[in-house]
């Protein structure tokens, strides 16, 4: 990877810096920052804060939006009607939702910073530049994704310890961390704790229905020197995202013995199908998981989660089947609210009844697959 690809075009920051600033000038109050729940999304969050903050702006509202759906309806409503003066999103594919836009832009400008694939673009009847400014490396700066992260840490310019520590956490999240140039002077001991944070705030969002709610955000404000000097267990905010951690690691661990215990009774199993119950969104960890206790098999496992289902789809390293190749296949017999991945992992979303369908058809296709690589195996005895 070039050099480039860690860092944002200095023309973009500069862009992006005169946009805000102007906004910051003229509106003064009313500034909402819309951040993707993850640990990328909320670090980006902690980063304009700092930067807004610094402009003088002190009515900040913030929101989180959820994966694995980005469900942005939860959020245009309460947007449309608290009508923010500036409103900034970070780390989501928001451009998609043109309606949306085109209704908050008549009182409200907007700053969007992703690093997604820009998929069906809003673009031809978006606000004008005036009031609207998107920046996606991925359309302007040749395909990078720089983290969202790394853009707000760039647009903020303050290089404190604090700072690099929060930069590192957000790709870490993100894998990105690992041979970034800008970490070299870290220790090892240091990088674990960094690492052990930042996977208490990524899983912090894990938890059900709570977008106005901000564990992780309010631990990130609330460090004042460094996280290396932060004595954390003394921190009242960090021990809340510990307990979330715990809660949601024990549920995690409890639910993988109960699916376990089930498949002890099948001596041979061909493929994986499970549904589970959580008020956490547990689905594609616990697959993940299962992923390396059965490197042959595919695994599926779903949940009700809100008012939607979802399930994720992972395989072990000797399993061919292709999981997008799968969905597509599912797509063909159900409608589904949204669906894809990589070969590797996958997802998809439904409503109840086109759920149950899509359950169905993939049990099918998993047998289908589990015959095959039987007569396959037969086939190479003789
Ligand atoms: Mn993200």
């Amino acid at each position: 990877m070039s050099d480039k690809a860690w860092l944002v075009k200095e023309e973009l920051i500069d862009e992006a810096k005169r946009f805000i600033q102007d906004a910051a000038t003229s509106l003064k109050e009313r500034f909402a920052i819309v951040y993707h729940g993850d640990g990328d999304g909320c670090c980006s969050a902690y980063f304009m804060s700092r930067f807004l903050r610094r402009l003088e702006i002190k009515d900040i509202s913030y929101r989180w939006v959820s994966t694995a759906d980005f469900d942005f309806k939860c959020l245009e409503r309460p947007m449309l009607k608290n009508k923010p003066k500036f409103a900034i999103f970070l780390d989501m594919p928001i451009y998609t939702r043109a309606d949306f836009l085109r209704t908050l832009r008549r009182k409200t400008k907007i700053f969007i910073y992703d690093h997604h694939l820009p998929g069906n673009f809003a673009g031809a009847s978006l606000p004008d530049r005036e009031k609207f400014l998107y920046i996606n490396p991925v359309i302007h700066q040749n395909g990078d994704s720089t983290p969202a992260t790394t853009f707000a840490w760039q647009l903020n310019g303050e290089d404190d310890l604090l700072s690099k520590e929060i930069l590192f956490m957000g790709l870490y999240t993100e894998s990105w961390a690992d041979g970034a140039p800008f970490f070299e002077k870290i220790e090892w001991t240091h990088k674990n704790k960094l690492k052990e944070v930042a996977r208490a705030i990524h899983v912090s969002f894990l938890v059900q229905n709570m977008n106005l709610v901000h564990y992780a955000l309010n631990f990130l404000f609330s460090v004042k020197g460094s996280i290396l000097e932060e004595k954390l267990e003394e921190n009242r905010h960090y021990q809340v995202l510990q307990n979330i951690y715990r809660l949601i690691n024990n549920e995690k661990e409890w639910l993988i013995y109960l699916i376990l215990q089930d498949m002890k009774s099948m001596p041979k199993p061909r493929y994986i199908l499970k549904g589970i119950n959580s008020k956490f969104r547990l689905c594609g960890i616990i697959a993940s998981e299962l992923r390396w206790k059965y490197p042959k098999l595919v695994i599926g496992i779903w949940q009700k989660w809100r008012d939607f289902y979802y399930c994720e789809l992972r395989k072990g390293v000797d399993c061919q089947l292709n999981l997008v190749e799968l969905i597509e296949e599912i797509k063909k017999k159900a409608k589904l609210r949204t669906g894809g991945g990589h070969p590797e992992a996958a997802a998809f979303t439904a409503d109840k009844d086109q759920f149950q369908k899509a359950v169905q058809r993939m049990k099918e296709i998993f047998k289908e697959y589990a015959k095959s690589e039987k007569e396959k195996k037969e086939d190479d005895k003789k």
